[in-house]
C-alpha cells in the first residue's frame, strides 16, 4: 500500500506546498488540503500504517520528524516545534506516541 494508493497526489503535492516554509506546518490545514479528513475510517487506518515507519503500532516522535517525507520522499523534516505541536495535538493519552485511535481522531476533527 502507498499512499498515493489513498491520497491523490495532486492533493498531496498542494498540501506540501501550503507548509513548505519551516515551523508552517498545521496538522488540520494539512489534514484538510490533502484529502485526509475526509478519507474513511479505514483509509486513514492504512496511512497510518505508512506513517507508523516500524510498524510498532503507534507513531512516535522520532517518526513525526520524518511525517512529510512519507506522503512524498523530497518533502522537508518538520521542525522540533512542529513535531512537539502534532504529537501534543494528538496524543490524548499523554503516552508520548500517537495510537492509531488518537490519529484517527486528529485527522477527522
Ligand atoms: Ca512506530
Amino acid at each position: 500500500m502507498s499512499i498515493t494508493d489513498i491520497l491523490s497526489p495532486s492533493d498531496i503535492a498542494a498540501a506540501l506546498r501550503d507548509c513548505q516554509a519551516p515551523d508552517s506546518f498545521s496538522p488540520k490545514k494539512f489534514f484538510q488540503i490533502s484529502g485526509m479528513s475526509k478519507k474513511s475510517s479505514s483509509q486513514i487506518k492504512e496511512i497510518f500504517r505508512i506513517l507508523d515507519n516500524d510498524q510498532s503500532g503507534f507513531i512516535e516522535e522520532d517518526e513525526l520528524k520524518y511525517f512529510l517525507q512519507r506522503f512524498e520522499c523530497g518533502a522537508r523534516v518538520l521542525t522540533s516545534s512542529e513535531t512537539k505541536t502534532l504529537l501534543a495535538a494528538a496524543d490524548h493519552d499523554g503516552d508520548g506516541k500517537i495510537g492509531a485511535e488518537e490519529f484517527q481522531e486528529l485527522v477527522q476533527s
